[in-house]
């Protein structure tokens, strides 16, 4: 049923807004009021971005998914792009089936939803200078035209380039990738790969989620990559980055916590 009021289904999503806002909010892992809130705000920016990793861990994993897809097929100004928990193996383990299953739901929804998962874009690239992903770059797909031809439509990514998209992590200390901590198949980046791949693409900055930050938001590499984490459940702040093309990008990082969503029935 959603699959079908989606639309198009492509690996990047383009969008241009002009000299507006665009907000782009982390890892919400089932934080249903930050994401409520993350919409409500929708009204002052020119799109919201969703980053991934929106089920699994916390209190209201289906909800928290639903109220997402539904405000994006409803506003088009709301995008959702696909984290490493929008997969079954993940699921297994961090609490989403169990969540279906407690609600008497997982054979009623879980085909569909892992079907859902599969026409998720793998990154949003906004104004063609700000790109965001989950996790990070891919050792192998160093210019943006091999992501649109990334396959769509798997339960998990076979390709080595999407699964890492989704995976990867940034390094400070490394100049190049190495093999991640994450497991097989995830790699980190470092400062040379990042900056070849910046410089290849023509972009001003890279936001992700995906590592728990304890005040929301990091930036890294020079104020070129932003880490954005946004779910309450893992100790630290709710973050939000807002990135203002004037035209020059400027970006701004701000957090909430449950109680300052002014949602209190969620908490
Ligand atoms: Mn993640």
């Amino acid at each position: 049923m959603y699959i079908r009021r989606m639309g198009e289904s492509v690996p990047v999503k383009r969008l241009n807004i002009g000299n507006g806002i665009a907000t782009f909010i982390g890892d919400t892992h089932g934080a249903l009021d930050i994401s409520s809130y993350a919409v409500m705000k929708s009204v002052e920016s020119d799109l919201v971005c969703f980053l991934g990793d929106i089920v699994d861990r916390g209190e209201h994993q289906l909800l928290n998914l639903l109220f997402l897809l539904e405000s994006s097929i409803i506003s088009t100004k709301i995008i959702i792009i696909r984290g490493n928990h929008e997969s079954p193996s993940m699921n297994s383990y961090y609490g989403f089936k169990q969540e279906l299953v407690r609600l008497g739901l997982y054979d009623i929804l879980y085909k569909e939803i892992v079907e859902l998962y599969g026409v998720l874009p793998y990154a949003c690239l906004v104004n063609d200078r700000v790109l965001g992903v989950h996790g990070g770059i891919p050792r192998d797909c160093m210019s943006l035209d091999d992501w649109d031809g990334l396959p769509m439509g798997d339960e998990v990514p076979s390709d080595p380039c999407a699964f890492e998209i989704l995976w990867n992590d940034p390094s400070e200390i490394l100049a190049g990738f190495e093999p991640g901590v994450r497991g097989e198949g995830t790699y980190l980046f470092g400062k040379d790969a990042f900056s070849s791949f910046m410089k290849e693409n023509n972009l001003d900055l890279l936001v992700r989620g995906h590592q728990v930050k304890a005040e929301g938001v990091e930036s890294m590499f020079r104020n070129r990559l932003v880490t954005v984490f946004s779910s309450k459940y893992h100790g630290g702040k709710a973050g939000i980055l807002e990135v203002e093309f004037r035209p020059k990008v400027v970006f701004t990082a701000q957090t909430v916590t449950g109680q300052e969503t002014g949602l209190p029935f969620l908490q």
